[in-house]
Order: structure tokens, then sequence, then C-alpha cells
């Protein structure tokens, strides 16, 4: 067997989880419309909803959080964070956000006109939805392989560089404002993008003066994945790895609840000089001044300790490895899940967990509720539902990943957590045949996944 790195913490403090009965959960899923986002934290036992936010802190950011300073206008809590953002991730110039849709609202109201196009490796819910609002058409130019669950690659998040010419073909490069760039990339399962990948895309955008502006929401997994697998990084450290990857950008939005090892924050980064006076003006109408951006003090300075701790090997090892752990267990039980296992979390291949169920009565929907149902873990739907409709026809996305997220938070959980929540899904893979379909009782216009409620089908 493979050895999986101990964890490289001690448990200072601790939080008892309610373990509900079946009875009990069966009635708290009904009244949350068989919606994971709409149950009671406290109706969870194992909460792999989301890694955004849910992460713990460390004895240093608690700390920290004592030396806030709450000033309207130039905490000198901010004052650490930008200084931190700069040393670690290279950028010129920081504007804070509350959190990571605050700095995409920015950036898409910043550099988006109607009747652009965003090319991105694929999307992700809250950054098209900033995107489409502002009049841009999203296009996704991430390779064919990524929508496969069943192809191992190492780079599984790369652009198809391909993909992104034939878009500068068909629209020219005037109608794209500027290219997503997701390190890693969530709704493919977490996968990471190779630093060769981002050195040719900058290649490709230079030669068109094309802007790259990275969702930088992971890059600490991202940047382990390239020291573990491409060739030239083993012996980097994952600060330099960082840095260099961000060399390849213009600029970068963040949501700090993931790899910033906070419970709160973000911010948009940039380079260029002109971007960040107008993202400050900005930044006063929709998020509060140009030194807190929504957060308090205490926050940032938290957020400024989690960023140096986040880029520790043996912190971003046992993160990654963990998640390895529970993904390596449901491969060896033959539960079907999308490979390689990414850095956040692990995706049950719904469409053939629940070969059944097609995808218009919501497999994934339905296989979250159910595991929720038997075991207490909570998880999240990636699938059709997240995917929500065209803009333009109004008709549903119907992604080729139909998937359920396993998602784990950052020193949280053990390894024994792991077991039990493998347990409980390798136990469901069993009885996968009484799950049935669902379908909406509500759907929210925009975003729909975290408000709507289902029903069962027949
Ligand atoms: N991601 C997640 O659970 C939280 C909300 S969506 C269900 O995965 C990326 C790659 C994200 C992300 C949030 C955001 C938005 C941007 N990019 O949640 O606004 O994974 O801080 O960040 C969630 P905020």
């Amino acid at each position: 067997m493979k050895n999986y790195p101990a964890e490289p913490y001690r448990i200072k403090v601790v939080e008892t989880p309610n373990v509900l009965n079946k009875e009990e959960r069966y009635a708290a899923i009904k009244a949350a419309g068989y919606n994971t986002f709409q149950l009671k934290s406290e109706d969870c036992y194992i909460d792999l909803l989301t890694d955004s936010g849910t992460n713990a802190m460390s004895d240093r950011q608690w700390a920290g959080l004592m030396i806030g300073d709450e000033a309207y206008a130039g905490s000198r809590n901010w004052l650490h964070l930008e200084a931190t953002i700069k040393e670690y991730y290279g950028f010129k110039h920081v504007t804070p956000t509350h959190q990571g849709r605050g700095a995409e609202n920015l950036l898409s109201k910043l550099l988006i006109t109607p009747g652009t196009y965003v090319p991105g490796n694929m999307y992700f819910t809250t950054t098209r939805y900033h995107q489409e609002a502002n009049g841009a058409t999203f296009r996704d130019i991430i390779i064919d392989e990524a929508h496969d669950p069943d192809i191992d690659l190492p780079f599984k998040g790369n652009v198809d560089l391909k993909k992104l010419q034939a878009l500068i073909d068909e629209v020219g490069a005037e109608k794209i404002p500027y290219v997503c760039l997701a390190v890693t990339v969530n709704m493919a399962g977490g996968q990471p993008v190779s630093m060769a990948n981002m050195r040719a895309v900058r290649a490709l955008c230079d030669k068109y003066g094309l802007k790259i502006f990275y969702d930088c929401t992971r890059c600490v997994e991202n940047a382990y994945f390239i020291k573990m697998r491409e060739e030239g990084y083993a012996n980097k450290t994952i600060k330099e790895i960082v840095l260099e990857m961000f060399s390849y950008s213009d600029g970068a939005t963040m949501s700090g609840k993931k790899d910033g090892l906070v419970n709160i924050g973000g911010f948009l980064a940039m380079n260029d000089d002109d971007l960040y006076t107008k993202s400050r003006e900005m930044v006063v109408v929709f998020e509060g001044m140009p030194s807190y951006g929504g957060m308090t003090g205490r926050d940032m300075e938290a957020f400024a300790i989690g960023i140096k701790e986040s880029i520790m090997f043996e912190y971003i090892q046992h993160r990654v490895e963990q998640v390895a752990y529970l993904g390596d267990k449901l491969i060896d039980a033959g539960v079907p899940i999308v490979k390689p296992i990414g850095g956040h979390g692990v995706f049950l291949d719904a469409r053939h967990f629940l070969p059944h169920i097609p995808q218009e009565k919501l497999p994934a929907q339905s296989l979250a509720a159910h595991l929720y149902m038997e075991s207490g873990v909570r998880s999240m739907e990636r699938g059709v539902v997240s995917a929500g409709r065209d803009t333009k026809t109004g008709k549903n996305h119907m992604p080729k990943l139909e998937t359920v997220r396993l998602t784990i938070p950052r020193r949280v959980y053990t390894y024994a957590h792991m077991d039990v929540t493998a347990d409980s899904i390798i136990n469901l893979y069993k009885n996968r045949d009484k799950i049935r379909g669902l379908k909406f009782v509500y759907e929210p216009p925009m975003l729909r996944f975290f408000n709507a409620r289902f029903d069962y089908c027949d």
C-alpha cells in the first residue's frame, strides 16, 4: 500500500459533530428539498460540501486575529496582506475583495464589454456568471480529455492551444478581453495545469496582445502537482513554482477561502497601473475601501499568515495526499470516480454510478442527497444542476461530467474520517439500484444550484 503522510499538525481545539439517525437524516434532506446546500450544518456528520471557507486556522492565525486593526482606512493588516501577496504571488498591485466572486465581479466589469468572448479552461459557476452578466460569451478551451472521467493524465487542466487559436481566428483578438486560466480546474475534478502549458498559453497570447488572468483560488495545489509530476520542478520550492506560474499572467482573481487557508477573503491582483487605478475606483462601490475590500482587519491578518503557511511543503503534501487516500480507497473498491484524483476533492462519476438515471433526472443531485441520507456525509452536485442554462437559448447545459464532489476541508478531518466516508460510499454503491432520479420544484434564475429545491420524479 502507498504511504500517506501523517497529519503535519497537532489538534488543539475540537468541535463535536452531531450524529443524526437515519430517520432524522431522511427528514432533514426532505425539508432541504433534496439539496445539500439547504441542509443545516449541524445536521451533517462529515461535511464535505466544500473546501471553501471551511479551513481550520492555525494557532498563529488565531493569534493574528488579536492584532486586527479595524481602522476604516489604512489598516496595518492590509499592508501586511498586500506585502504578502506581492512577495508570494509576485503581482505588482492588489485590490482586496470580500471573497473570490467579488474579484470576479470587478474584473468582469472592468474588462468585459458586451459581445466579447472569454475563453477559459472549463467554466466555473460564479466566474462564468460574472462574465455572462457583463455581456461576454464563455468559450471552453480545455483539452477534450478533461471532459472524460476515465482518462488519466497528469495535467488534465491544460488549455488546448488549438481551441484558443481557433477562437482568435473566429472572432478576432480584439473581441477577447482576456483569457481566464484556472489553476487548478475545479469543475474538471481539481485538475492541474502544467508549467509548460502556462508558458505556451503566454506565448500564444503575446502574439496577439491578449491578457491572461488566472483564477488562482487553488494555486498552491496546482504548484504541488507541478513539483511532483513535471520534469525539472522536483527540486524547486512551492514558493518558487507559484511565482513562476504567475509570471506568465497579467493578474489573477483569488478566493482566499481555499488555498489562502482562511474562512473569508479574496483579492484581484494585476500588474497594469491603469487597471489598478480603475479597480480602486470600483472597489469602493461594491466591496469597501481599497485597504479592506469587505474584509475585517483580523481576517486580513489571518489571510496573510495563511498564505505563508500554505506554501509549506509538509502542509500541501498532506493536503493533497489525504484527498488521494480517499480516492484510492474508492478506486480499489471499484467505485467510479473522476481520474486522476484532483487536489481538493474526490469526484464521484454519477453517470457510471447510476447508469439507470438519465442526465435529465439529475443523477448527481440524487446521489448527493442519498449519500447524506445513508451516512450523514454531505457532498455537492457538480453536474447538470450546477451547469445551469445557456443564457441565449435557455436550454440546460448538459456537461459530460456529471459528478458528486467530496471536497476535503483543509486541516479539518483525519484519515479515519476518510475511511468512514469511503465505507459509506462503497455501501451506497452496492445498493445503487434503489436510487431514483429527481426533478426541480423550484429553479432560481441564476446560480440555481445554491437555492434550488427538488423532489422525486416518479
Ligand atoms: N468555489 C466551491 O465550493 C464555493 C462556492 S461555489 C459552490 O468550490 C473557483 C475556482 C472557485 C470558487 C468558489 C470561486 C468563487 C472562484 N473560483 O466562493 O466567491 O472554486 O470565494 O470564490 C466554491 P468565492
